[in-house]
Parts: structure tokens; sequence; C-alpha cells
């Protein structure tokens, strides 16, 4: 087993959005309040892809999604929230303020204003604002390279020129000194997507599940596709059966690649798991995918193996 607590969170942004989550591990403090105090980090940095500095819809609006799971099923999301800074202290609230799971749009924003969210300015940040500019020029609502949806669907690239995987979301999975599981995600989804789309992100099973007996799951990348096989549900039943967590990513990466054959090459998934010893494990569709973890005796990001060379 793991000796102390550990963190682990999706992409390079995980290394800032960890010290976060330390704070409060270190401390003795609760997985729980470590999964938010982190992953906060991440949404109020405005050069980042989380949060309200991140990329809007095709009509120009911000819209995030995240969501929260404990160590006893306890769970709460929010989805096509506006204007709100902290998406994932929103889901939080309702999970614990709530007799509900997930609040969307409207009634979501008008749940943090009574919780006492600021509503902050509609204004985009400059480089969302330069990257809207420069994909209406583009595609004038009939974006070419989307070639998941037929120009329906989320628009925006999924591979950059330079090769580099476009991700809007951070993922984190903690556990604590008393060995309880928790996990968080947050996104603004993805860039240029139609308005009113939810990923997988606010959608417990899919971005995210905790089973404190087995293990916790989150994901990132193209969110429709980790909702088809309730990806994050299957990597932790694949745990349950008694699969290392990479393994268990593995399985579930493989399945949507044999759903999606041919497409498969477009689109981008990936997850982190971490099991009830503190194990961790990842599994990405394609190389580039790294996650970052930090324990008392490390702190580095880590290449995840992928299916693809
Ligand atoms: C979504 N899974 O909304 C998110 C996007 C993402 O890195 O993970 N981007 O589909």
């Amino acid at each position: 087993g793991q000796a102390g607590p550990i963190v682990i969170a999706t992409w390079d942004a995980g290394l800032a959005a960890n010290k976060g989550a330390w704070e409060v591990l270190s401390q003795g403090g609760t997985a729980l309040d470590a999964v938010e105090n982190g992953v906060k980090i991440t949404e109020a940095s405005q050069n980042c892809c989380v949060g309200l500095g991140a990329n809007p819809d095709r009509d120009g609006y911000v819209t995030l999604d995240a969501s929260i799971m404990d160590h006893r099923f306890n769970c709460g999301a929010v989805g096509f929230l506006e204007r709100i800074k902290h998406p994932i202290a929103v889901a939080r609230r309702v999970m614990e303020k709530t007799p509900h799971v997930m609040l969307v749009g409207s009634g979501a924003q008008q749940f943090a204003v009574a919780e006492g969210f600021p509503l902050e300015p509609e204004t985009l940040s400059e480089d969302a604002r330069k990257a809207y500019q420069q994909w209406l020029k583009d595609s004038r609502y009939a974006p070419a390279i989307n070639r998941e949806n037929k120009g329906h669907g989320p628009a925006a690239p999924a591979r950059f020129d330079n090769g580099e995987w476009n991700h809007d979301t951070i993922g984190m999975l903690a556990m604590d000194v008393k060995g309880n599981l928790s996990g968080s995600c947050t996104t603004s989804g993805m860039g240029f997507k139609m308005r009113g789309r939810l990923g997988d992100s606010p959608i417990i099973g899919a971005g995210l599940f905790v089973d404190n007996e087995v293990g916790a799951c989150v994901a990132t990348g193209q969110g429709e596709d980790i909702i088809r096989v309730a990806g994050s549900h299957s990597v932790v039943e694949m745990m349950r059966q008694g699969l290392t967590p990479e393994i268990a990513c593995k399985k579930v990466i493989e399945r949507i690649a044999a759903i999606k054959k041919e497409a498969a090459k477009q689109i981008q998934v990936a997850f982190i798991a971490l099991d009830r010893n503190g194990v961790a494990g990842a599994y990405a569709l394609h190389p580039g995918f790294n996650y970052a973890i930090k324990t008392n005796a490390q702190e580095k990001l880590i290449n995840s193996n992928s299916h693809f060379s």
C-alpha cells in the first residue's frame, strides 16, 4: 500500500493543482477538501484551459461543467454553468446542500448566486477572444475539421497543428491519511462546442467515479466517447475485478478504440485511476497525455502509455 496521502491530476496543469490539494492532504485534511482546493487553482488561472478564462462555445459564451464525488457515494455536479468562477465549489454545494446530484444552466447559476458566489462579467479572456476570432474566421459555423458530427458537434480541432492535443479539463483523484478517496473534474468542455453541449465531465460514472472499496477514476478527452462507454465507472468496475489501475484504464481505452475504428485516430481519450491502496495508473488512446502525481516521496509528471504509438 501507499504510505501517506497521494494526489494525481490530469495533464501538466495537474502539477500546480496538486500543490493546492497537498496543502490540505499534508495537514491531515480530507481527500474531498483536497480535490476541491486543488482544481480551484486551475479554475482561477486565466492562462489555462479551464474556468472562465477558457475558450467559449461557438456562440461566444464560456459554459462550464464540473463534478465532485466523495468516499461515500455522495456526488454533485453542475453543467452549462455561466459566469461563475468556481464550478467545482458549486458542484460541492449541490452535493451538500440540495437533495440533488446535478443542476444545470440558469438554475445552476441561480443556485450559485443564492449560495453567495459572485456573478462574474461575461467578457472573454484575451487568449479566448483571439482564439474565438480566429475560429470564426476559419469556420464560419461550418467547421471543416469536425469529423465527428458532420458540422453539428464540437468544432474545435482535436489536435493542433503542432501535434498537441486540445485539452480543456482538469481531473483529480486523491487519497487522504485515513485512506479515503475522492475525485473532482472541471472543464470548459470543448472549445467552440454547440451551445448547450455537455460532455462527460459533469456526468457521474462517465467523467468521474469513486468507490472507496475499490478505487476512483477520472477522464479527459472527447467527452462523447467517454459517455458512451460509461468510462470512469467502467474503469472502476475493471479494478473491482482485480485489474491494476493502468490495465483497467487500458481495457476501457481499447473498448473505445474498437467502437470508433478509424475515427479513433482523430480523437483523444485518457483515464487516470487510483486504487484503494494508493496505486495510481493511467492510459490514453494517443501518446501525448501526461498526468501529475504528488506524494510524500515524489512530485512529477508521468507520461501515460497509449493505445496508438
Ligand atoms: C469534455 N472531457 O467536455 C471534456 C473535454 C476534455 O481535455 O477533457 N478536454 O468532453
